[in-house]
């Protein structure tokens, strides 16, 4: 098939609570989410894991555009290709994976509508639902009772697994508060990269809370720090910025700074690498589990695809729609008894709703 035409459209969905983490309060979900027209006359959505600003990664939704636009959609157009070529054919271009990950989900989707296969399928995935965990924001005012109630509602609502974003200030306090409250719960960190070698004994100090594991707690660049810290730590180190490509992952792994994988496609430059890193994971007896960065129901849709593969052993950040939204752009992904069906339709299984799509827009911008 041929891309004859790439549509992007900024939506702004707002939050129903801020999301805050170690670098940054969100109040909105501005995304970019790209209708691919194919040659076969079949629409295919791709979603851009991107934000405003560059603060979880350097990429950011201006340059994703840009870089989509000027140097990748080039490579692509005026050819006979499949989901299978993208990767092969943006290789040169070097960095921005979340702009290309959402052109090749774009392409992916389109190709297995045309086809009638589910992306679940396609991947190789082996369950009809999955369990579903809940990341959890540093309250805005900073409070323990906040925090305690936020979380006491996921658990009424079912959530299997609770993360806790945590901060040097806000760490072993709200963790110690939340597993008193909650012995059993599976429960685990996520640092954003927030804290540096000097913290390592700080760290330690969490190992008392039973925890699954401590996410990204060190810049993403500083692999002897997490090193250092997996060597001291009894708690897992997972890492979830630093790890951009199945060899990087692979490496990561054999220097030892790597205990426990959050895979996020948008961050490997698609669900083609995302799936070969958990192939990865499962030769090298690594759990993985998938991430999330607060998808619509689209980048939803296809994470809950990915996170129904055999080898995501841990709860993933698949939580329900309304976790973030009173209104997603397609129809709601609801949880029932703490599970999360696994969309059986072609491609992702969902499209978004006209009418919300049209409401929540913010710019159309038309790149081929
Ligand atoms: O989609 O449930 C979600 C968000 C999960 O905490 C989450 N993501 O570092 O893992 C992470 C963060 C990044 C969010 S950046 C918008
Ligand atoms: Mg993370």
């Amino acid at each position: 098939m041929r891309i004859e035409q790439v549509i992007v459209h900024e939506a702004a969905l707002p939050l129903v609570r801020p999301f805050r983490t170690s670098f940054g309060t969100e109040y909105t979900k501005d995304v970019l989410l790209l209708e691919v027209t194919t040659s076969d006359g079949v629409v295919g959505w791709g979603e851009c894991v991107a934000s405003p600003e560059p603060l979880y990664s350097h990429e950011f939704n201006a340059a994703a555009l840009l870089v989509m636009r000027d140097h990748l959609l080039p490579r692509l157009l005026g050819k006979d290709i499949t989901a299978e070529d993208v990767p092969d054919l943006l290789g040169p271009v070097r960095g921005h994976p979340m702009a290309r990950g959402a052109l090749e989900l774009g392409v992916l989707d389109a190709q297995l509508r045309a086809s009638g296969q589910s992306l679940a399928a396609y991947l190789g995935s082996t369950r009809t639902e999955i369990p579903c965990g809940v990341s959890v924001g540093i309250p805005d005012d900073d409070s323990l009772d906040t925090l305690l109630a936020e979380v006491e509602g996921y658990v009424a609502q079912g959530y299997q697994r609770i993360k806790l974003k945590i901060q040097p200030g806000w760490d072993v306090v709200p963790t110690r508060a939340v597993r008193e409250r909650w012995p059993a719960m599976p429960l685990q960190v996520d640092a954003n990269q927030a804290y540096g070698r000097a913290d390592i004994d700080h760290l330690c100090a969490l190992d008392e809370f039973d925890l699954l594991l401590v996410e990204q707690p060190i810049h993403e660049e500083d692999l002897l720090g997490h090193k250092l810290l997996a060597d001291r730590m009894r708690t897992p180190v997972c890492l979830d910025e630093s790890v951009l490509s199945v060899d990087n992952a692979d490496s990561l792994i054999e220097y030892g700074a790597c205990e426990i994988i959050n895979i996020k496609a948008g961050r490997v430059g698609g669900y083609l690498s995302a799936k070969a890193i958990h192939d990865l994971g499962v030769r090298r007896g690594i759990p993985v589990w998938c991430g999330g960065m607060v998808e619509t129901g689209l980048g939803r849709a296809a994470n809950v695809a990915l996170a129904s593969l055999p080898g995501f052993t841990l709860p993933g950040d698949t939580s329900a729609s309304d976790r973030f939204f009173t209104q997603d752009i397609t129809e709601p992904f609801v949880m029932t008894d703490g599970m999360m069906t696994v969309p059986t339709g072609p491609g992702l299984g969902v499209t978004p709703i006209p009418e919300i799509l049209a409401a929540l827009t913010t710019s159309t911008t038309r790149l081929v």
